[in-house]
């Protein structure tokens, strides 16, 4: 029997359970693959991390409302095999979309079957991608309800420059330290990146519905390299669009991983740059503004920007945020997004170009 037994029967819908086993994908949720008899539909079993998403009630109304919202869009469209397109979740036994257990929260989504995430794309995946981004919030652009954000401030960079000066304020660790250079270095260019939230409050630039996590690894494909549909929901909510773009190319551009601990594989790579940016122009141009446009290339260095930012704060507090393999393992993702930065900092001017050659 599997201690899990009594959270799945909660979840009428999961039948015939054969076995359930943790997944170790994703920095925040505890997300396990429960698999079932042949002729019913495997799940994704996750207990969502109630720190970080304080009101898990809100947090699957978005959910839905944007599932429901895409579903309706793809049904319009005449699409074919929507359930592959579009996630569903199982409704508990109490009527929601999630069950407390008195201690932690749980959802299951419909596992959809022959699908699989990548950790890299190609120059043809990542035009896909960027197609189906653009889709995406092009899908949600008029989304009749108002999406409440489910972490309040998610990608604003000076509430994020707010939080790193806090916990080198408190220094609860004692490791300021170490860090001490690095803080004042990634300090000088604050005033640049902290651009879109300036620009926002003159009215320059709009917010719109994002999905905010857009790593390759959010993205699902079939095993011919389709792309299928975009998973982790959690922090759909109003935001720039550099969020999309500039995440997305923070994971698929990287020649090296999110955590190397050899700087010398984090590169920036253009080739997937440039079809990223293809695809995503292609679907998106139609409510792009000239001003998000041309800050494209800006968001391409905020994103690792922002996670080195985020990496060094939590590792400044002790590692209380994202799930870390060893101890060091916040400071070594510190400096490889920090590199990635410098690397697409370097890599504007190219951008730009490319960009203006598309629009
Ligand atoms: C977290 O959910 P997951 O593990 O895909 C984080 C993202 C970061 C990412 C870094 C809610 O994403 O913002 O970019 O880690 N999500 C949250 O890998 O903080
Ligand atoms: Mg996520």
């Amino acid at each position: 029997m599997n201690s899990l037994n009594p959270i799945i029967e909660k979840f009428p819908e999961i039948k015939n359970v054969e076995s359930v086993r943790p997944l170790t994908a994703g920095l925040i949720n505890q997300t396990y693959l429960v698999t079932t008899q042949e002729g019913t539909p495997n799940f994704i079993l996750q207990c969502i991390n109630h720190n970080i998403f304080k009101n898990v009630d809100l947090l699957q109304n978005n959910i839905e409302c944007v599932t429901g919202h895409i579903r309706k869009k793809l049904e319009a469209a005449g699409e074919k095999d929507i359930d592959r397109k579009v996630l569903r979740f199982a409704v508990a036994d109490n009527g929601k979309t999630y069950y407390f257990d008195g201690e932690k929260y749980w959802r299951a989504c419909v596992f959809i079957e022959g699908s699989l995430t990548l950790d890299a794309v190609t120059p043809e995946s990542s035009y896909l991608v960027g197609l189906k981004f653009g889709e995406f919030e092009a899908m949600l652009s008029d989304l009749p309800y108002q999406l409440e954000e489910t972490i309040p401030d998610f990608h604003n960079m000076e509430f994020r420059m707010k939080q790193l000066h806090e916990a080198v304020e408190a220094d609860v660790a004692g490791r300021m330290d170490k860090v001490r250079d690095l803080v004042a270095e990634i300090e000088k260019d604050a005033y640049d990146m902290c651009c879109a939230e300036r620009y926002y409050r003159e009215g320059k630039l709009p917010k719109r519905i994002c999905h905010c996590d857009t790593k390759v690894s959010n993205m699902l494909f079939d095993k011919e390299g389709n792309v299928l549909c975009v998973i982790d929901l959690d922090t759909v909510m109003s935001s720039f669009v550099f969020s999309d773009f500039g995440d997305f190319l923070r994971s698929a551009a990287n020649t090296g991983k999110e955590d190397d601990e050899n700087l010398d594989n984090v590169k920036f790579n253009f080739e997937i740059f440039k079809s990223f940016a293809k695809g995503y122009i292609e679907s998106a141009k139609c409510f792009l503004t000239p001003l998000e446009i041309e800050l494209l290339p800006y968001a391409v260095t905020l994103f690792p920007y922002m996670q080195a930012v985020r990496f060094l704060t939590d590792y400044i507090n002790g590692d209380t945020y994202y799930q870390i393999k060893y101890p060091e393992h916040n400071y070594v993702r510190t400096l490889a997004q920090y590199k990635l930065y410098k690397e697409a900092k370097a890599a504007v001017a190219d951008m730009k170009e490319f960009i203006n050659s598309l629009v």
